[in-house]
């Protein structure tokens, strides 16, 4: 983490900082509540457009079908396939925090009796095995939340082949792609006006103190996101509001007034521009979006 860390903030023409380190306890608290947010679309047009399809998601995916979720959460959004889908056999949570994950196991278990909930305690961005159920149910990976927009390209590459490996040629990859849309909306969504966003950007520097007992201020900085046209993505930064240092693994960083730290991409796609970046792994097969086309639910097979 360390090492993570003084790499980013040593780096000469952007400071940055890996984003996976917003999601302490309270990092998650305040994403679920951006969840919510009026300006922040993606989490209820996605819960829309999954309640308002199922019938024909569940047409698509087949009948026995065996359902992983890699970084599942509460995994609330599964519930709705899980509620309104027969052909579910079993369900396999993944996330690398093993008691909240079969916690949640526990309570879904309550929920769906019929389901066979199997936690999987695992890093799903490196190669990992499943458990051995049901060897003759369709293998299909739920990935919902636009999270891959979060990756570099580099981590999407492994992602897809992880996924892929894992599915086999007769599995299918269910998975959730914010699209390209006014800069205004997407400004707002990533800036909102409770400043919960705020609060989350600057949370990682709070973590960070805490992991590392580094001397970060967070009042010496302000959160903005900014749409960035060329690369198509979101980009939230942390900029500093005066000049000071701090001092991580002995050594000194310098903050000058009007630069920033760089935590987050969150990259949006167009259709074809998505097709193109899974092409080597999958096929587009359907693509379910709502009535503004601000978000896509789409259904891949591999190739
Ligand atoms: C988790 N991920 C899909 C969110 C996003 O929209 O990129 C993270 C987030 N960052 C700020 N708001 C939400």
């Amino acid at each position: 983490m360390l090492e993570e860390v003084l790499e980013g903030l040593q780096n000469k023409n952007q400071k940055t900082l890996p984003s996976k380190y917003f999601y302490d306890e309270r990092g998650s608290e305040l994403f679920d509540e951006i969840t919510e947010l009026q300006e922040y679309y993606p989490t209820r047009t996605e819960r829309k457009i999954l309640t308002d399809k199922v019938r024909e998601i569940e047409e698509y995916l087949g009948h026995k079908i065996l359902l992983i979720e890699p970084g599942s959460g509460s995994s609330s959004k599964t519930k709705i396939l899980l509620g309104n889908m027969d052909n579910i056999c079993c369900y396999i949570p993944m996330d690398i925090s093993g008691d909240y994950l079969f916690r949640v196991a526990d309570q879904l278990r309550e929920e769906f009796p019929k389901i066979s909930i199997q936690p999987l305690s695992a890093d799903y961005t490196k190669p990992f095995e499943l458990p051995e159920i049901n060897p003759d149910a369709r293998k299909v990976v739920f990935y919902p939340g636009s999270t891959i927009g979060n990756f570099k390209m580099e981590k999407v590459e492994q992602f897809l082949k992880v996924i892929h490996d894992i599915i086999e040629n007769e599995g299918a990859l269910l998975i959730g792609v914010d699209l390209i849309k006014d800069k205004q909306i997407l400004e707002l969504a990533y800036n909102d006006s409770k400043n919960v966003t705020a609060a989350f950007n600057k949370n990682i520097l709070h973590h960070l103190n805490r992991e590392l007992d580094l001397g970060f201020d967070p009042d010496n900085f302000d959160h903005k996101s900014i749409w960035n046209n060329e690369k198509s993505r979101i980009e939230m930064h942390l900029f500093v509001k005066k000049d000071h240092s701090i001092t991580v693994g002995g050594k000194e960083i310098h903050f000058r007034k009007g630069e920033s730290i760089h935590t987050e991409n969150s990259h949006k796609y167009s259709l074809e521009s998505f097709q193109e970046m899974v092409g080597d792994w999958f096929d587009v097969k359907k693509v379910w979006t709502d009535e503004k086309n601000y978000f896509s639910l789409q259904y891949l097979e591999p190739k």
